[in-house]
């Protein structure tokens, strides 16, 4: 029996828990453009679940598809930077967080007040394009095809063990259809059995589409033709599990830095060499890097390089490489020199089903910025009846290369948002095209 000093502490250290979870953040001290902490993000599902409080009854509790920092506009935020670091903590911008949920099937915007822990607006979306997906919906959905007798047929009929079979979603693509009001995503199904790498053997030949507002399946096909689910051998990807024979044996090598890192994080700023930028995470766009600026050394002023930039930092490298330049004066002299050039890279790993895309912000002491993607993972492919190329006689939508497996023809696309302000904010941008002129005149241009 626990004595009553014990339980007075307990209650004490409840109290203090309770105390410390629902004290008001301090947002003095944070940068306008800093992302919605976790427990800011749970302190703003739980305002917008006040108001629409989960239900028992299915179908009708509120769901969150995004919550995230509604950015203060941008010339709040330029007139902020322009106090001095005394007045700007004095100065408190505006905190709010954009919510899109769905509600009775619809879709809320609600925008909520951090300060004063309150529902500013919560309008109905009625406007383009659809809330992000969540988790929660993808897996109820995801499920659906278990229970469906023509998917349990189609399975059956692959003589595949109905336990061993996944189905992954894949949103459905938009065509320009203005008046599609349903809010769809199609399922591709695969066979984890004998192996880890899922994504490589697909039940090819089933599309299944769920519409998520109803919850149900409301498109279903099978055309098989008799493709075989490509074989699991030779799918294992994982290093401890790989069998003899390895790769080249590559020596180890490192990079030492006897001054330490070159980069200073001071809660999202980050400064490095000349550079100073703001970096930010949002669930939906990724990283984003806000207010980067060099210190121009001709003017004797920071400028401002632009303003924002969708990117997030997962990892930071600095590289260090030479420039080496030849310069050959003929007759006169021939100069060679080099010198030593260093690049901060803010760099972002996101893993979407079976892609890892690498997300790379280059920084240059020089004041030019590379930005780069690169993709890693699994690739995708596409099931096929097809065991040799001689067979294909048709366009086949992709390079067979393995039994059953067609590595598919297909585009990935990127989004970047970038609001440059070189030189003040009065910017134009020009895209240049060069075109080749034959010159007929024998003159020299
Ligand atoms: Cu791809």
């Amino acid at each position: 029996m626990a004595s009553s000093s014990s339980i007075t502490k307990l209650m004490l250290f409840l109290l203090f828990t309770l105390l410390s979870c629902s004290a008001i953040p301090s947002y003095q001290h944070q940068h306008p453009l800093d992302p919605l902490t976790p427990s800011v993000l749970n302190l703003v599902t739980s305002i917008v679940l006040k108001k629409h409080p989960h239900t028992t009854s299915t179908g009708q509790n509120l769901t969150f598809q995004y919550v995230g920092l509604d950015e203060p506009d941008k010339t709040s935020i330029l007139s902020w930077l322009s106090l001095n670091p005394e007045n700007k903590t004095k100065t408190f911008l505006s905190r709010l967080a954009l919510v899109f949920a769905r509600y009775k099937k619809q879709t809320l915007e609600i925008i909520v007040d951090l300060l004063t822990r309150s529902i500013v607006t919560s309008n109905v979306y009625n406007g383009h394009g659809y809330p992000t997906l969540n988790i929660e919906e993808q897996d109820r959905a995801g499920k659906l095809p278990f229970d469906y007798k023509p998917f349990l047929e189609s399975v059956r009929k692959r003589g595949l063990n109905l336990s061993n079979v996944t189905c992954s979603s894949y949103t459905v693509g938009w065509f320009g259809d203005l008046n599609k009001s349903a809010r769809n995503l199609k399922f591709q199904c695969y066979y984890a059995n004998e192996t880890p790498n899922l994504f490589v053997r697909p039940l090819e030949g089933i599309t299944i589409t769920v519409d998520l507002k109803e919850m149900k399946i409301v498109e279903y096909f099978d055309k098989s033709n008799n493709i075989s689910v490509p074989k699991a051998e030779d799918t294992e990807y994982r290093t401890s599990n790989q069998k003899p024979p390895f790769g080249p044996k590559l020596n180890g090598f490192g990079i030492k830095q006897p001054d330490g890192p070159g980069f200073k994080i001071d809660g999202h700023i980050i400064s490095w060499a000349n550079w100073v930028f703001h970096v930010g995470f949002d669930v939906r766009v990724g990283p984003i890097i806000s207010l980067a600026s060099i210190y121009d050394l001709e003017k004797m002023v920071s400028q401002s390089k632009f303003l924002m930039l969708f990117v997030f930092l997962k990892n930071m490298l600095e590289i260090f490489c030479g420039v080496i330049q030849k310069t050959a004066v003929p007759g006169i002299e021939e100069i060679l020199e080099s010198r030593p050039d260093a690049s901060l890279i803010v760099r972002t790993i996101s893993t979407v089903a079976n892609y890892d895309y690498i997300i790379d912000w280059e920084f240059k002491p020089s004041g030019s910025i590379k930005f780069g993607i690169g993709l890693t993972g699994i690739l995708a492919i596409k099931g096929t009846a097809y065991t040799h190329k001689d067979q294909i006689k048709e366009d086949a939508h992709g390079t067979l290369f393995s039994d059953h497996t067609l590595a598919i023809y297909h585009d990935h696309y990127s989004t970047y948002h970038l609001d440059l302000d070189l030189d003040g904010v009065s910017n134009s941008f020009v895209k240049s095209n060069l075109e080749t002129v034959k010159v007929t005149d024998n003159s020299s241009p």
